[in-house]
């Protein structure tokens, strides 16, 4: 008998899920080496192997995944980037964990666009937790406003403040980006290298203390903040990130420390990577995540 994905963690049923899954599967975003688009069906495939558990003895059967959709690419990018922001927002709307599947780093902007609307509406202070080797806070990039180097400064233009992104892990700068930075100081940056002098639990807790208990988290995760050594599968490989478990402490702190309600995980790509470790990475990360975030202190 073959596995579905995600084997004992899946659901066809929408409300027995806790999670709900998109796959934006698209890398026309992208400005060098591609594929990004190939990620959710690897990521999906791969899941089918992975039993449920975590690495420490831990069950995440509670933990169930419903399929929510799966948006790729078209001909003309404004109907894509439309259509997410649209089913991103019928997502929202049932109240579970919103998990997307990237796709290059431009799909955040019409996730995290969906996010900002509904939460904002409700009283919520949306707040974006950026992990990345860049802090991708162009205007554009080679000729494109949807180039996946400027999500953040969209994110800016669609209401989010200069002190609700926090950028984590980051250690490459376009001149652009450094101005915009000098300009802005309220973006919080924790580079690389900071984010090893801290430690997560400091990490954290320095994002925690920017904010009030109205704060609601949106993850975005570019797989190209961990150390291209650890995870070559990625078109803008930076030397000198974080390690898996340096990601892990972190995810750990934040999921069990802030209100997060979506995450996406972007910039895997399949064609570039080896063995698919990165694939592999990005899916253990998240099992870990379900750990820490459904059955944790949820016994
Ligand atoms: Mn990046």
């Amino acid at each position: 008998m073959n596995y579905d994905d995600f084997r004992e963690l899946k659901t066809y049923d929408i409300h027995k899920a806790n999670i709900l899954l998109g796959s934006a599967s698209y890398d026309l975003g992208c400005s060098c080496g591609s594929g990004t688009n190939k990620a959710p069906k690897m990521l999906k495939e791969l899941s089918r192997y992975l039993p449920p558990f975590d690495a420490n003895f831990h069950n995440l059967e509670r933990v169930k995944i419903y399929d929510f959709c799966d948006i790729s690419n078209q001909n003309q990018e404004e109907d894509f980037y439309e259509a997410l922001e649209t089913q991103a927002s019928k997502m929202l709307a049932y109240d579970k964990f919103m998990l997307f599947f990237g796709g290059d780093h431009s799909v955040s902007v019409p996730l995290e666009k969906a996010f900002y609307k509904k939460y904002h509406e409700l009283g919520f202070t949306p707040v974006i937790i950026h992990i990345d080797a860049h802090m991708d806070i162009l205007d554009e990039y080679m000729g494109s406003k949807m180039s996946h180097a400027c999500p953040n400064r969209r994110a800016l233009e669609n209401g989010y403040q200069a002190s609700d992104i926090h950028m984590v892990g980051i250690r490459s700068y376009e001149k652009g980006e450094v101005e915009f930075k000098q300009k802005n100081p309220l973006l919080h940056v924790v580079t690389a290298d900071l984010f090893r002098e801290l430690g997560a639990k400091e990490v954290v807790k320095q994002i925690q203390d920017k904010h009030d208990d109205k704060a609601v988290y949106y993850i975005s995760f570019d797989i190209d903040a961990i150390d291209p050594g650890f995870a070559p599968g990625t078109g803008t490989p930076e030397s000198f990130g974080l390690t898996p478990l340096e990601m892990r402490a972190f995810f750990e702190e934040v999921f069990t420390n802030l209100n997060v309600k979506a995450m996406d995980l972007v910039e895997i790509s399949p064609l570039l990577d080896v063995n698919n470790i990165t694939s592999w990475l990005g899916l253990k990360l998240l099992y870990e995540i379900f750990y820490q975030k459904f059955v944790r202190g949820n016994k």
